[in-house]
């Protein structure tokens, strides 16, 4: 996999990050890794500086002062990434939800394929969640079904964060015009991709839930999820 960087936001995952990044460069002595560490209390950042002697050359830090979200960090790394030559470039947690076995998939998915956006997608054959409880589920597939409806893309998980892009995807999106935050974040980069009619692909992967540290979902996040959505839909009707 040359010319990959797979992109991990992180606050407070000190106790996912030295094994994420190892399990990462384990599937392949060419990917890259680009951590955006929101100056996390729990010394995240740190411990990646700790490991870029290991690392040389293929781990990277990024920065930020304070918590701004999941969104904009993945804004951050985007634009990172497209100073850089990478042409595949991936979105992944740090706390091991999305298993990196699957990097190659997903890959496989946009270099063999020819998709221009690969996602590791839960509900394709069935729900491929673990540990969640079943509230959490159901607010998940519900939260996919909702979106399919309102905004009419074809895709069974549009809120999954294990996604692989097409350099020419984010070249061509505006990404100083993605607006949400949160899960919506997902939604909006996918829908972006699919009005400027890319090539999209689901790959069924697993998801389980995270075994260590906490959890960053909030009530905003999940409110703005719900009515984004539809306002996002309609000014895609007006823009057009
Ligand atoms: N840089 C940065 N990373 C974030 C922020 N919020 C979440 N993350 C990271 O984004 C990834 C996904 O966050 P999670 O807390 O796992 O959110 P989730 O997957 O929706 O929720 P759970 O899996 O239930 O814990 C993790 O790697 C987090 O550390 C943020 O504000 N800034
Ligand atoms: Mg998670």
């Amino acid at each position: 996999m040359p010319d990959t960087v797979v992109i991990i936001p992180t606050y407070n995952e000190i106790e996912n990050i030295e094994a994420i990044i190892r399990a990462v460069f384990s599937q392949s002595d060419h990917l890259h890794i680009l951590i955006v560490d929101d100056n996390s209390p729990d010394l995240t950042g740190l411990k990646v500086k700790a490991l870029q002697d290991e690392f040389s050359g293929k781990l990277f830090l990024e920065t930020r002062q304070e918590k701004s979200g999941l969104g904009t960090a993945y804004i951050h790394g985007f634009k990172w990434c497209l100073k850089r030559s990478y042409q595949y470039i991936f979105e992944m947690d740090a706390d091991f939800s999305h298993n990196p076995n699957d990097i190659i998939k997903l890959y496989n998915a946009c270099h063999i394929d020819g998709a221009h956006l690969s996602i590791g997608s839960r509900y394709i054959t069935g729900v491929n969640v673990v540990n969640w409880p079943m509230s959490r589920v159901l607010m998940s597939y519900l939260a996919s079904k909702y979106v399919r409806l309102i905004t009419g893309m074809n895709i069974q998980d549009t809120t999954a964060g294990f996604v692989c892009y097409k350099r020419e995807v984010l070249e061509t999106i505006d990404l100083n015009k993605i607006k949400f935050i949160g899960y919506a974040f997902q939604i909006e980069m996918k829908f972006k991709a699919y009005l400027k009619q890319f090539k999209i692909t689901e790959v069924p992967v697993i998801f389980t839930d995270r075994t260590r540290g906490e959890s960053k979902l909030s009530s905003s996040i999940i409110s703005e999820a719900i009515f984004g959505v539809i306002s996002m839909k309609l000014k895609s009707l007006f823009e057009k």
